[in-house]
């Protein structure tokens, strides 16, 4: 069994970052997406916050239309992230709704809790379209997710990341929290003790399940993806510049804390040493030559970043330009794989 993973995609998104509406420039994909068994789109697939959903859905139509004749028989599973968490909103609503158990690391997500996941199993057809969040168990050592949850242990790098500290630390602000599975527990916490104050820091405040992981950030999403000014601030520099300058972090140091970040969300989750599939960051890697160990999270996770399927295209200097997506296959361990693209074709700008 071959799986291809293929991360933010940013369909529907502000020009030049949506390269795939230009056919040119999808053809590489659709061709690698001939060769696989099972495709997983891991996260900010759609772009659902810059424009209003129906914007982006109908400009990413005939993408979704030529998937679908490209996978003939394969299997397509749809993780959400952080730009289309909208996608799975509502079925997640529903379940906090009902109290039910608390929420896995894999969960199937109804194509019926949603309108816009209806649209895109149609457009996909006769491709069958499963969705799978927070993320998805490729193989038994294998799990892929977006990876949004790292920016919970990020501190304020970003406006978003700051908004995040902010409704992590303001218990007030968040719904009730459910109980967390004991398999999932870690640190100094015991059934029947008194809960453990929150701490700032990654190691001991935040989320530790997938329950408070959504709990710290879905109503954000849901706010942002509504408030243009809101929005705004998450994505200005300032914020940003700010807050690296108060955590005593450059810029060159940003891509070690993101992959500590992911490390620590791995090792809440409980994922032990399994491979971890992510993208979210648009940093791709561990290159070829790279260290292996820079990749490894808290609890021995071996992080995998697959980049964004362009921007490393876009960026690529000298030699062919590829675009990166993961590859699992057999039993082999997963791997990063460039593939060429016509960059000729790609918008200026
Ligand atoms: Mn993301």
């Amino acid at each position: 069994v071959r799986t291809l993973i293929v991360s933010d995609l940013h369909l529907g998104g502000p020009a030049g970052a949506d390269v795939l509406r230009k056919t040119e420039l999808s053809a590489p994909l659709l061709d690698a997406v001939r060769d696989a068994d099972r495709v997983v789109l891991l996260g900010d697939l759609l772009e659902l916050r810059d424009s209003a959903a129906g914007d982006a859905l109908e400009l990413a139509r005939p993408f979704f239309e030529d998937l679908g004749r490209a996978l003939s028989g394969a299997e397509l599973v749809l993780i959400a992230g952080n730009h289309d968490h909208a996608l799975v909103a509502p079925w997640l609503a529903r379940k906090t709704l009902r109290q039910a158990a608390p929420l896995g690391v894999e969960q199937r997500v109804s194509i019926d809790s949603s309108p816009i996941l209806r649209k895109l199993a149609q457009w996909v057809s006769p491709a069958s379209l499963e969705v799978s969040y927070p993320g998805l168990w490729v193989r038994d050592d294998v799990y892929a997710t977006h990876g949004h949850y790292l920016d919970c242990h990020m501190g304020i790098t970003s406006g978003e990341r700051l908004m995040i500290a902010l409704s992590t630390h303001m218990p007030r602000l968040r719904p009730p929290r459910r109980r967390r599975p004991s398999s999932h527990q870690s640190g100094p916490h015991h059934p029947g003790s008194a809960p453990q104050p929150h701490l700032p820091g990654p190691a001991r405040g935040g989320p530790h399940s997938v329950d408070e992981y959504e709990a710290a950030i879905g109503s954000l999403y849901a706010r942002l993806d509504t408030h243009e000014a809101l929005r705004r601030f998450a994505y200005s520099r300032v914020p940003a510049r700010l807050g690296m300058l108060l955590a005593g972090l450059s810029h060159e140091q940003l891509p070690r804390a993101e992959r500590a970040a992911m490390g620590e969300v791995a090792a809440r989750l409980g994922l032990g040493n399994a491979y971890v599939v992510f993208g979210h960051t648009h940093r791709a890697g561990p290159l070829a030559g790279e260290d292996p160990s820079r990749w490894q999270g808290r609890d021995g996770a071996r992080l995998i970043n697959c980049g964004c399927w362009l921007e490393h295209a876009l960026h690529s200097r000298g030699g062919a330009p590829s675009a990166l997506c993961v590859m699992v296959e057999g039993n082999e361990p997963p791997v990063l794989v460039g593939i060429e693209v016509p960059l000729a074709a790609a918008p200026k700008g």
